[in-house]
């Protein structure tokens, strides 16, 4: 359905694009928008009193109304962001002005870093609490948790809507009600939420309300923040520039009515031009026909993906408490390396810790492989992704990860002779990791974070006479990075500290000897950063 709307698809039709909960492809109607804003209507808005500056305001206000009548609020409770992120941003700093010591802030164990981070930095400079409601067995929240949790103490609770690995629908109205009980304020990510769901602020009864709208076909860099009007009008702004004041003298300032209060500078006109376009085409389709697709996709995919061996999925398996995305994982295989035999068969998912590393650690896993579908995606492309994963099953670990790729990574080549021996080496060093293990007496040590999957590995070493005497690493991986790792600390051995010292990423690329995709160059690069930590940290003590 729809998908003759979005160019993208319509030029790739044998792409199955499945990392909607990432990003969203873009209807034709958005990027006209786009286009035509800038072709007919570009300027500043508020500043000018031309006719294109006029116009442009009027459009840049019409998208307040356009967000505002979409999630059930007022014009003037919608403020421009460049996304949820910097939404979550906004409202933290703003509110944690207001907090004191020993005040609580409560999140859930299955935030993103967006909703984490923000909060965590406030109660550290205010020395407040910080608490997460945990998860049942089932993926949802424990909320017989949460109601001990939310208590006098709390002042603020800060929900995801949905969980953009689980698929977790969270139940918003009772954590509202649980929140303003106690006097504390409820805010929302609504960032994987408002792509699927009708979303109408008030019956959910939240305070502050965030989501961007690349996820739900706009452009990127356009967000919301949605604030009850009472609340937005009695917080003072934490960013300060034009567009956003009433008066200024040499030392004081007042601030401009709602919501350009909290909008300084010049704002993304066209992407707020984008955003409604993207409105009126989900409007369009009707957001209750976009959740009855998606429950139906569902539905559909549960039933293929769990008949599946040694697939586990990691969410609900009940259609109704979740959204049409699904985190896996493959018994005894890296997400890395199945979204990359994945993307070979021409399907795009995402696979790591989906800025989600708490959670990952309440799951005691380093990441997931993650296929999140949109109302144009049909049931055939869950039968394209079952077929593919049948095959992964099915297939020897030399298909797997290792392939040639051109420089632009679109076409797929067979490997040379050549490659193909380096690619048996490689295997070789990912199935028999030499160096593997801890040494009993080493010199130097560097833990290091592949901030793209969340896999560990800490490296060991013993430095004696400025030589390399011996090595071991410690961690698990992807392919790439279990054998670079394995190549590297071979390579390393007997060799002089500052020829080590001197080592590039050409080293590795060298040593493994074969293309690999532009994606998994941080898993080759760990290897080489965890040893240049150990000979800095070494170094300095
Ligand atoms: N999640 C994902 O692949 P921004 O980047 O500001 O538009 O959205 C941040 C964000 C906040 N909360 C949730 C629940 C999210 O899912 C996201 C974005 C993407 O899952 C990119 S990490």
């Amino acid at each position: 359905m729809n998908k003759e709307d979005f160019p993208l698809l319509h030029e790739h039709p044998n792409l199955v694009y499945l990392d909607n909960s990432a990003t969203t492809q873009k209807p034709l109607s958005v990027i006209n928008a786009l286009v035509d804003f800038y072709k007919n209507t570009n300027s500043n808005v508020h500043r000018g009193i031309h006719f294109l500056s006029q116009k442009a305001t009027m459009e840049y206000q019409k998208a307040h109304e356009a967000v505002a009548d979409f999630i059930g609020a007022e014009a003037e409770e919608i403020v421009f962001t460049s996304g949820t992120t910097q939404s979550l941003n906004l409202i933290a700093r703003m509110l944690g002005r207001k907090l004191r010591e020993d005040d609580e802030i409560v999140l859930t164990e299955m935030e993103h870093h967006s909703n984490i981070i923000p909060w965590q930095q406030i109660a550290k400079e205010k020395k407040c609490g910080l608490k997460y409601i945990p998860l049942t067995s089932g993926y949802t929240l424990d909320m017989k948790e949460a109601r001990q949790m939310i208590n006098s103490k709390t002042r603020i609770v800060a929900v995801t809507h949905v969980s953009n690995v689980l698929g977790t629908i969270n139940p918003v109205r009772e954590l509202a009600s649980l929140a303003h009980d106690v006097g504390a304020l409820l805010i929302v990510d609504g960032a994987q939420s408002a792509p699927h769901l009708k979303i109408n602020v008030k019956d959910l009864g939240c305070d502050f309300f965030a989501f961007s709208g690349h996820k739900m076909c706009g452009p990127t860099g356009i967000g919301v923040l949605y604030g009850k009007k009472g609340l937005l009008q009695n917080l003072d702004p934490v960013e300060f520039g034009g567009g956003m004041i009433k008066e200024v003298t040499k030392w004081h300032a007042t601030w401009a009515d709602l919501p350009a209060k909290f909008e300084a500078g010049t704002p993304n006109i066209a992407g707020a031009v984008g955003l409604r376009a993207a409105i009126d085409y989900l409007n369009n389709i009707g957001m209750e026909k976009i959740q009855e697709q998606g429950r139906e996709l569902m539905a559909y995919a549960l039933q293929k993906l769990s008949l599946l061996p040694k697939v586990r999925i990691i969410g609900p398996v009940i259609a109704n408490e979740r959204i049409p995305v699904f985190s896996f994982t493959v018994d005894k295989m890296h997400p890395h390396d199945v979204g990359d035999f994945l993307d070979k068969h021409n399907i795009a998912v995402r696979a790591g810790h989906h800025c989600a590393m708490p959670l990952m650690k309440t799951l005691g896993i380093n990441g997931t492989v993650r296929a999140s579908f949109y109302f144009y995606n049909t049931l055939e492309d869950v039968d394209k992704l079952i077929s593919a994963l049948h095959n992964l099953l099915n297939s020897k670990m030399e298909n797997v990860s290792l392939r040639n790729v051109d420089k632009n990574q679109i076409v797929f080549g067979e490997l040379t002779e050549k490659q193909e021996i380096y690619k048996e080496n490689v295997l070789d060093h990912y199935k028999e990791p030499r160096n593997k293990g801890i040494l009993k007496e080493y010199t130097h040590s560097c833990r290091e974070v592949n901030p793209v999957c969340g896999d560990v590995v800490t490296l060991y070493l013993n430095v004696e006479n400025e030589k390399i005497q011996n090595v071991s690493f410690m961690g698990n991986g992807c392919v790439i990075s279990q054998a670079s790792l394995s190549l590297l600390t071979e390579e390393m051995k007997g060799k002089p500290v500052q020829m080590v010292q001197n080592f590039t990423l050409n080293k590795i690329f060298s040593l493994l000897g074969i293309p690999i995709s532009h994606t998994r160059y941080t898993c080759a690069f760990l290897s080489l950063k965890a040893v240049h930590g150990a000979l800095k940290n070494g170094l300095r003590n």
